[in-house]
């Protein structure tokens, strides 16, 4: 194996999770029972869970010793302090309201800075962004480049906001009309696509001059920041937390999901620099997640949040993540199999319209590939395409997004490149049969954020 494409885990394993393997007769009525859904299969019945990277990170020890540490007061906590000085020095923001993880964060940015009837522009919906920016009143637009919704197109910086999009809308509607600008780094359903921090400039240099506000999806800053490193210009021989630092320089705040790049299993902020909204998010906060020095978490889990943000900066570190991820890509795009190209910096997308191309949109190819994933191998993935997308608020209609994937996410330091090869295996033995993947139905749909508790049936 090369080393410098896919190198060692840069740590060692001090304790283990057991895990096992079921019959595919097993897995057969398992999938039914779950009515297709796989995430309504129990963590028990999955050998490989690629479900998603969110909170099912490993902790390391010195994470797990600062959990020791917790000062559980109700105000006041130490390791609130410890995490919002970190997060101050390590984002630059001068303000940080923890909560209880990133949707929560979004709730609060949400209700202060959106009034009814405004857009809310932004690189690719994510599902519970765009589900707070609706539910607040806010209008979402999709300003990323075009090239973002074609699976095969091979860029560099496939998250880029088209400053043309977002210009064109300002035009039409005036700067007043737009909440503020959202800028996810890295773009999670475009395939964990980076932004460039030149996207990044010009995005901020336009909206500065509007008087509009850019808030980022901070949620996997650390990769994108990695992938900044890899492919700009000038980037080469930064520190990884130089460039994180850069990219924050060009927003006015951020939400964060500390349950991806602060490596912990839970936890959420939300950062402001204006001191309005600050105030309004401090007593807002009080009502839905807790103190101003809780959140909703406690204070065991700030200090493994304000540890492991640390951690994820760390170069040895992010370099064996992303890489991780490549080699799964690079061993399904050698087996012929179709994914998302390039690959992202959490997972690998399965491209479901070219695995499955004897079934329509409506026949839910990404939701029948994810389960019939599980029963070849025992493998949980995620779907990622018409389900996901849920419906237009105002027509009641399916959004039908361009991207219908299959999503298979990578947990930080928790599975090794010999369960790669397992997932990659799977996967591949399942492409050489993959006509008797059967189309499903909906059978129960929630009226939001519909993907979590849906059922199916076959067709
Ligand atoms: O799951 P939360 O509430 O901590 O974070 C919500 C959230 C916000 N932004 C982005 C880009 C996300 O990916 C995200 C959560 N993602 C999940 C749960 C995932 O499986 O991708």
């Amino acid at each position: 194996m090369d080393l410098n494409r896919y190198p060692a885990e840069p740590y060692r394993i001090k304790s283990v999770e057991t895990i096992r393997m079921n019959t595919r007769e097993e897995r057969e009525r398992i999938i039914r029972k779950a009515g297709y859904n796989t995430f309504l299969i129990d963590s028990e019945d999955v050998y490989i869970d690629l479900l998603t990277d969110s909170g099912t990170n490993a902790m390391s020890d010195r994470q797990w010793a600062g959990m020791m540490l917790g000062d559980e007061a109700y105000a006041g906590s130490r390791n609130w302090h410890h995490l919002e000085g970190t997060v101050r020095e390590l984002f630059g923001f001068r303000h940080v309201i923890p909560t209880h993880q990133g949707r929560g964060a979004e709730n609060l940015l949400s209700r202060i800075a959106i009034q009814p009837g405004q857009y809310v522009p932004g690189n690719m919906y994510f599902t519970t962004t765009r589900y707070h920016q609706e539910a607040n009143g806010g209008v979402f637009f999709d300003i990323i480049r075009d090239e973002a919704h074609d699976a095969q197109a091979e860029l560099p910086f496939k998250g880029d906001v088209d400053l043309n999009k977002l210009k064109g809308l300002v035009d039409r509607v005036g700067a007043g009309q737009i909440a503020y600008v959202c800028v996810a780094v890295t773009v999670n359903l475009a395939g964990g696509q980076p932004v460039s921090m030149g996207n990044l400039r010009e995005v901020s240099r336009y909206c500065r001059g509007q008087g509009i506000k850019v808030f980022m999806d901070a949620t996997r800053c650390v990769e994108n920041a990695w992938f900044i490193r890899e492919r700009e210009e000038g980037y080469a021989d930064k520190p990884i937390r130089d460039i994180v630092l850069e990219q924050f320089s060009y927003a006015d705040g951020c939400t964060m999901s500390g349950k991806k790049d602060c490596i912990t299993n839970i936890g959420g902020f939300l950062c402001l620099n204006d001191e309005s909204l600050f105030q309004a998010a401090r007593e807002l906060v009080v009502v839905f997640e807790g103190m101003p020095s809780y959140g909703g978490m406690a204070g065991r889990d700030m200090e493994a949040m304000a540890i492991g943000l640390r951690e994820a900066m760390q170069e040895e570190y992010i370099e064996h993540r992303v890489k991780q991820v490549r080699y799964l890509g690079d061993l399904l795009q050698d087996a012929g199999v179709p994914i998302v190209r390039p690959v992202g910096g959490h997972a690998v997308f399965l491209d479901a319209r070219g695995f499955c191309p004897h079934l329509k949109q409506e026949q839910l190819p990404a939701q029948a590939l994810a389960a019939a994933i599980y029963v070849e191998g025992g493998v949980r993935a995620m779907e990622r395409g018409i389900v996901s997308a849920g419906r237009d608020k105002v027509t009641g209609k399916d959004h039908a997004p361009k991207l219908e994937t299959v999503r298979l996410t990578i947990p930080r330091r928790v599975y090794t490149y010999r369960h790669m090869d397992l997932v990659a295996d799977t996967v591949t033995r399942l492409f050489r049969h993959r006509e008797d993947i059967r189309g499903l139905k909906w059978a129960y749909e929630p009226r939001q954020l519909r993907f979590f508790t849906g059922r199916f049936e076959q067709l």
